[in-house]
């Protein structure tokens, strides 16, 4: 069935597609990205799947399939790696070529297909003229300029400066590759500032730390990454593509922290990394980045913001939405999963962490085990649902945004130990919609109450008030 609008995440609600790189190929835009599990104990547990749309659909996503297994390249049988984040380039004999790390070995693995998201087979590994490795691979991201050159991006650093090792590499390298997209004719080390070298320059306190990718954007190029905050994506601009980069801001923060806003800001979401890229499609630009769920890192899903580039190149930091492809608000009336929840977040402050604190302490998007793809779809006899979990007294789950008109009557589909209210405000602790009463109920329960509030575009803001924690599925705006 057609989807008449989008939501964030975008994908099916038991999809866990982190590291988005978005790339539009003859009218469809692809999504890459790694494969994590619902209730994953690794990053990228699963083989690389691909989605795409018609670039004038945005609502609706075709699930291509599994597109690369890992066990097509021999150094995952040798041990046990998480196939970190992918990217996938047109290369120069008109063939698509997906570019990879292990998380344990060195070297960038290289897989080939006729079609943007065919079956992939492995091509080999990038390699320097003389044979060996290069300098940095860490998440590599592939670029063809307009000139016919194929640039690959790779490296990163340190998180913290007391951080031994060079997990994420130190700085990031920008490399031709030659006709067989797997020899580099020549490596640049980019100027982006890693931590330890952006003192007195407008990297510091947004200095790489991962995620590469490269756009050209109106003729300057746009080098993406995550920096060492963690949750924020960035942008430095150049005009040309190996060297010469200057900080530009950030695109997003997946906990929304805001670069202009003020000290006492909170972060709103499960603190965790981030990683994802532009695309122009039909005209607009998005940012796609992901999100945390089930308290953990390790559960990733893909969601998507609009964003403008202003004459100057500047982009505007974007704000985290319910309906990000969507264009446009969501109707006001109709019945909403709790997944699209933008912000999450209680009374504690959140902590970077993997799971029980998280747990304990917050709201968190869950779903029920075992874990699922869409490669389960057929046979089964219900879906996965995801919900909101541990909404305690004081917490907050916000949607946006809502076009509403002759609001009446909101209803919540709960479930839990919770006693208490369930205000749903205008806007982020905006002014009170309604307050619907909730009861202890062991099964999904609709509880329902008259809403009123002029017509308008709002945030909806569920925050608790009482005792026992409740879970939410879904609320319906009548
Ligand atoms: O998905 C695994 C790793 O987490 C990626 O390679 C990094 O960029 C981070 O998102």
């Amino acid at each position: 069935m057609k989807k008449e609008y989008a939501l964030n995440p975008f994908l099916p609600e038991f999809e866990y597609i982190p590291d988005g790189e978005p790339h539009v190929f003859d009218g469809r835009v692809y999504l890459y990205g790694s494969h994590d599990r619902a209730h994953g104990n690794k990053f990228c547990m699963n083989d690389y799947v691909c989605y795409s749309a018609d670039c004038n659909d945005l609502k609706n996503w075709r699930y291509e399939g599994v597109i690369y297994k890992r066990m097509e390249d021999q150094r995952f049988h040798e041990k046990y790696c998480e196939m970190w984040a992918p990217d996938v380039v047109r290369g120069y004999d008109g063939r698509f070529y997906l570019y990879y790390t292990p998380s344990e070995i060195k070297g960038i693995g290289v897989a080939v297909c006729d079609t943007p998201a065919g079956t992939y087979k492995f091509h080999g590994i990038v390699h320097n003229q003389d044979g060996s490795l290069p300098v940095m691979d860490f998440d590599p991201a592939a670029f063809a300029d307009d000139d016919g050159t194929i640039y690959l991006y790779a490296g990163g650093g340190p998180r913290v400066l007391e951080e031994g090792g060079e997990v994420n590499g130190r700085g990031a390298y920008a490399y031709v590759l030659d006709k067989d997209m797997l020899t580099i004719k020549k490596a640049s080390k980019l100027n982006v500032a890693i931590l330890g070298e952006s003192e007195g320059t407008a990297y510091e306190g947004h200095e790489l730390f991962e995620a590469s990718s490269m756009r050209k954007i109106r003729g300057k190029y746009y080098y993406i990454y995550s920096s060492c905050m963690l949750h924020e994506l960035c942008y430095a601009v150049s005009d040309r593509p190996d060297g010469g980069f200057e900080y530009g801001g950030v695109i997003i923060s997946n906990i929304e922290l805001m670069e202009d806003g003020p000290d006492d800001q909170i972060a709103k979401n499960t603190i965790g990394n981030n990683h994802g890229s532009i695309e122009c499609i039909n005209g607009e630009y998005y940012i796609f980045y992901h999100r945390h769920t089930n308290g953990t890192m390790l559960s990733r899903q893909a969601c998507a913001e609009r964003i403008e580039i202003a004459e100057d190149g500047k982009i505007r930091q974007a704000r985290l939405s319910s309906c990000g492809l969507n264009g446009g608000p969501l109707p006001g009336s109709g019945t909403y999963p709790a997944f699209c929840a933008c912000l999450l977040y209680g009374k504690h402050p959140h902590q970077i962490c993997f799971g029980d604190i998280e747990r304990r302490l917050q709201p968190y998007l869950t779903q029920e085990e075992p874990d699922f793809d869409m490669e389960d779809v057929q046979g089964a006899k219900t879906l996965p649902r995801q919900y909101i979990k541990n909404m305690q007294d004081g917490m907050h789950a916000v949607f946006r945004e809502f076009k509403l008109q002759g609001l009446k009557k909101i209803q919540v589909t709960v479930r839990g130990t919770a006693a208490g209210y369930l205000h749903v405000l205008a806007g982020e602790n905006g002014n009170p919609i309604c307050s619907v009463e909730i009861k202890p109920a062991q099964e999904w329960t609709v509880f329902e109450t008259a809403a009123a509030i002029k017509d308008g575009v709002y945030a909806l803001d569920f925050s608790y008030q009482g005792d026992g924690a409740l879970e939410l599925l879904e609320f319906t705006l009548i």
